[in-house]
């Protein structure tokens, strides 16, 4: 064989290779700039699940402990103690996947003190998910009203696990909820795909009118106003377990990392009245029916993330809009919390171009968050510490 021939036997193979390999997801290469170190080290938590500010110039941070406790401190990383803002563990059922599960500030609590939960509860003996409202005490920013509890709305759990658990503002002021698809194993009950389910979905309400009582349905909701019995709180839907979403404003994009079942995981871009397949297709798979799925119409994941990698439980984080690590500029940064990675996600238009991975061995990764300055802090569910990527 010629030279030149032998170097396009090679330069075949590697198209094959590359054509393989975009079945089997985007990278991840490794990154040697950064590394993880404790954010706050002298600071502990019970099962941290989510970590927040108040954007009300105060610079403090609120740590959520799924039994049923939010946590503050300054956001100073000498900070030796922390208070308990809140604690709801009467009202929270605790366990697995249930519990207090998420935390957002209304866009104006400076002025109307009002934050926001996801949290799972047990009315009659039956498991339901409250979305619940509360209120700073009057006399202490450093103590919520623990009477002060407004009930938007519930929707009935039938399994313990797959809750979603996620509250977040957009820049629309809206509130934007995920619920899981209810648990067990494969949405038996299709939740995913019924649009007259809170289950399995993306939800938009607004915080801020009382046409339903204690919320609203903003008017240009997909299904707001329709008469077939679809829920007009749903933004989109057809996803599993939407665990953790996040919001770029930069950009005005809804980030949702959605927990695979035994073969995939996926990072989504969320948009109004999008599919994201569940329990149709598993990420790029069909799941139910095993094929013929009726794929058109679904929209498919940013990134796929095959399981045989080590990714078992995706969990969604945050575009970096900080400053302490430049190179991580306008990547999506997220994790799994069964590898322990930590990933840096780059995409174009949409579409994911380049993952990589930032570190390795980071422990049960629960969630992202960020502080008023948007630096990125990652709770570990495990040991209840705070971490940061940090320059090397
Ligand atoms: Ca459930
Ligand atoms: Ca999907």
């Amino acid at each position: 064989m010629k030279p030149i021939s032998r170097k396009l036997v090679v330069l075949a193979l590697l198209l094959i290779a590359c054509k393989s390999s975009t079945r089997e997801g985007i990278g991840p290469v490794a990154d040697e700039s950064v590394k993880v170190t404790e954010a706050f080290p002298q600071l502990t938590f019970q099962s941290p699940v989510d970590l927040t500010h108040a954007n009300d110039g105060s610079n403090r941070l609120f740590v959520l402990e799924q039994e049923g406790t939010i946590r503050v401190f300054d956001n100073n990383s000498s900070t030796a103690t922390s208070q308990e803002f809140l604690n709801i563990k009467s009202k929270v059922s605790y366990g697995g996947e249930a519990g207090l599960l998420g935390l957002t500030f209304h866009p104006d609590y400076k002025n109307n003190g009002y934050f926001f939960l996801n949290y799972t509860r047990k009315t009659g003996g039956k498991l339901e998910t409250a979305i619940v409202r509360y209120k700073v005490s009057a006399s202490n920013k450093n103590q919520a009203d623990a009477a002060s509890e407004t009930v938007l709305f519930t929707f009935d759990q039938p399994f313990d696990n797959h809750n979603g658990g996620a509250v977040k503002f957009g820049k629309d002021g809206y509130l934007y909820v995920s619920t899981g698809d209810g648990g067990s194993w494969g949405d038996p009950s299709n939740n995913g795909q019924n649009k007259s389910a809170f289950l399995g979905k993306i939800l938009r309400v607004d915080v801020n009118s009382t046409e339903k009582g204690n919320y609203g349905i903003p008017k240009d909701n997909p299904f707001a106003g329709n008469k077939e019995g679809f829920r007009e709180e749903i933004y989109a839907y057809g996803l599993r377990n939407p665990w953790r979403i996040s919001f770029d404003d930069a950009t005005n994009t809804l980030w949702a990392g959605d927990v695979g079942q035994n073969a995939r995981e996926e990072i989504d871009i969320i948009v109004k009245g999008g599919n994201y397949g569940w329990r149709r297709k598993e990420s790029v798979d069909c799941y139910n029916p095993k094929k013929d799925c009726g794929e058109s119409g679904l929209i498919d994941p940013v990134l796929d993330m095959p399981q045989s990698k080590g990714e078992h439980s995706i969990t969604g984080g945050f575009v970096y809009r900080g400053n302490n690590v430049p190179a991580l500029r306008g990547k999506y940064i997220f994790g799994d919390y069964v590898s322990g990675r930590v990933f840096a996600l780059e995409t174009k238009d949409g579409k994911a171009v380049k993952n990589t991975i930032l570190a390795e061995g980071v422990g049960q990764i629960s969630a992202f968050g960020t502080d008023a300055a948007n630096e990125l802090y990652i709770c570990n569910h495990g040991t209840g510490k705070i971490l940061k990527l940090v320059r090397k």
